[in-house]
């Protein structure tokens, strides 16, 4: 396969962008080669400049169910760009969108659009603090939130309850207050309970991880977290700014009954265009400026093209039949990948839930950040440019999530497995 030019381009790009990107992950790093830049999305499918076509399973890391450049909304995005892109001012897209959001999830009592998922989660912390006066928040091993300071920590050793900087400029400052549990260890938020029985403001937590692969939340496990947040006075955060409208149309607290005081969310719910989100109980979100005192602004915040695409995309989620297309789909892929693994004895554990999933080359079904550790991270790069060889773009990192869009047809899942059972099988051949 060509890619000459995507490699003269990425040649070019690191000289003026930092690894040649604006998304760490996007470099390929993990999965080794140059990262393909592309020219066009259309459907499910992905061409580079090279003029190679992809079937698109990362999907701009989540927003776009609807697939690329989706007819419903790009005339719409017509239409609204020829009223202007930005106001600066409120408009009534902004109501519309924040009302569709509430219709799926009624917990989402009120809302405040910003312009990423890092902005959704840095706020909605900001909030909870407020909210309860506390200072500690409580985050999981493998969960990410976004960039901001806070939330940049790694786990301490089993001794050091308290979170440590991950990456240079984050100060010790800056996590002092950040806690660090285990996902689906219900034992390790009760033992930082019990170290800070009166200062945690909130737990946040993705209701099923996506940021170290898929892996599902263990039977009980969030309404778990709900106990605990009320007994000891502490705020639940879900973070659904992946899990939103990808693991059913209400979100993981449809998904799994459990409601959570603030929810975060991004990706689908701009469609593909910057939006992120943050909601909940009205009598906290009251508190949230300027009806309250609780600041927190942004230029481009509800501008009309974002929520017009936000509008756009949760509509047509809720067109009969659609969500059931796009989940049968998804259960072939799922079931597929899963038979030619057993048939071919390659050691692949998939997972997923609902229109997410990952495939981790373990031997054990993943639980939490120390177990999807243990992954065959070269065997999962080999795979992937094994996939990519045959046509098939999964994200460049073992630790990230796959999706699919109302655009993957069983054509296409067919023609994904097709390429996958050759990419196992050459992987059986050529051992990494
Ligand atoms: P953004 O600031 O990237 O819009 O959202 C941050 C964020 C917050 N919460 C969750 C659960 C997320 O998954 C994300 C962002 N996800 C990554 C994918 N692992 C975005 C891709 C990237 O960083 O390039």
């Amino acid at each position: 396969m060509n890619t000459e030019r995507s490699k003269e381009l990425f040649l070019e790009a690191q000289d003026i962008l930092p690894g040649g990107v604006d998304s760490p992950v996007r470099a390929f790093r993990a999965v080794g080669g140059h990262p393909l830049f592309i020219a066009r999305g259309q459907g499910p499918y992905l061409y580079d400049v090279d003029g190679n076509r992809y079937i698109d399973y990362v999907l701009s890391w989540g927003p776009l169910i609807l697939g690329h450049a989706h007819p419903r909304l790009v005339a719409a995005l017509e239409q609204t760009l020829h009223a202007g892109t930005s106001y600066g001012a409120p408009c009534e897209l902004e109501i519309q969108l924040a009302r569709l959001i509430r219709q799926a999830m009624p917990g989402v009592e009120m809302v405040r659009f910003v312009n990423s998922g890092t902005e959704a989660t840095m706020s909605a912390l900001r909030l909870a603090r407020a909210f309860t006066g506390r200072k500690k928040i409580i985050k999981f091993e493998g969960c990410y939130h976004g960039h901001a300071d806070l939330l940049l920590v790694k786990a301490g050793s089993g001794v050091v309850t308290l979170g440590l900087p991950d990456s240079p400029g984050v100060t010790p400052g800056a996590v002092q207050d950040t806690l660090v549990a285990r996902f689906n260890d219900l034992d390790s938020v009760q033992a930082l309970f019990d170290t800070h029985p009166d200062d945690v403001a909130a737990l946040i937590v993705e209701p099923v991880a996506g940021n170290m692969g898929v892996v599902p939340p263990a039977e009980g496990f969030l309404a778990g977290l709900r106990e605990m947040a009320d007994s000891w006075g502490a705020l639940l955060i879900f973070d659904e700014v992946m899990t939103g409208f990808r693991v059913h149309p209400g979100g993981a607290q449809a998904l799994y009954g459990v409601r959570p005081d603030l929810t975060t969310l991004g990706k689908v719910i701009g469609g593909g265009l910057p939006v992120g989100a943050y909601g909940g109980r009205r009598e906290i979100m009251e508190m949230v400026a300027p009806a309250g005192s609780v600041y927190q602004a942004g230029t481009l915040s509800g501008n009309p093209l974002a929520m017009r695409a936000g509008i756009e995309t949760l509509e047509a989620l809720l067109d009969p039949g659609v969500w059931e297309g796009i989940t049968r789909q998804a259960a072939r892929l799922e079931a597929g990948l899963r038979a030619a693994a057993l048939r071919l004895d390659v050691p692949v554990q998939v997972t997923r839930v609902g229109t997410m999933w990952s495939a981790f080359f373990l031997d054990q079904e993943p639980r939490d950040w120390e177990s999807v550790r243990a992954s065959d991270t070269k065997r999962y790069a080999a795979y992937f440019q094994e996939m990519l060889r045959r046509g098939v773009y999964l994200a460049p990192s073992q630790f990230e999530a796959g999706f699919l869009s109302t655009a993957h047809s069983a054509e296409v899942i067919d023609a994904t497995l097709q390429a996958s059972e050759e990419a196992l099988q050459s992987l059986k051949t050529h051992a990494p």
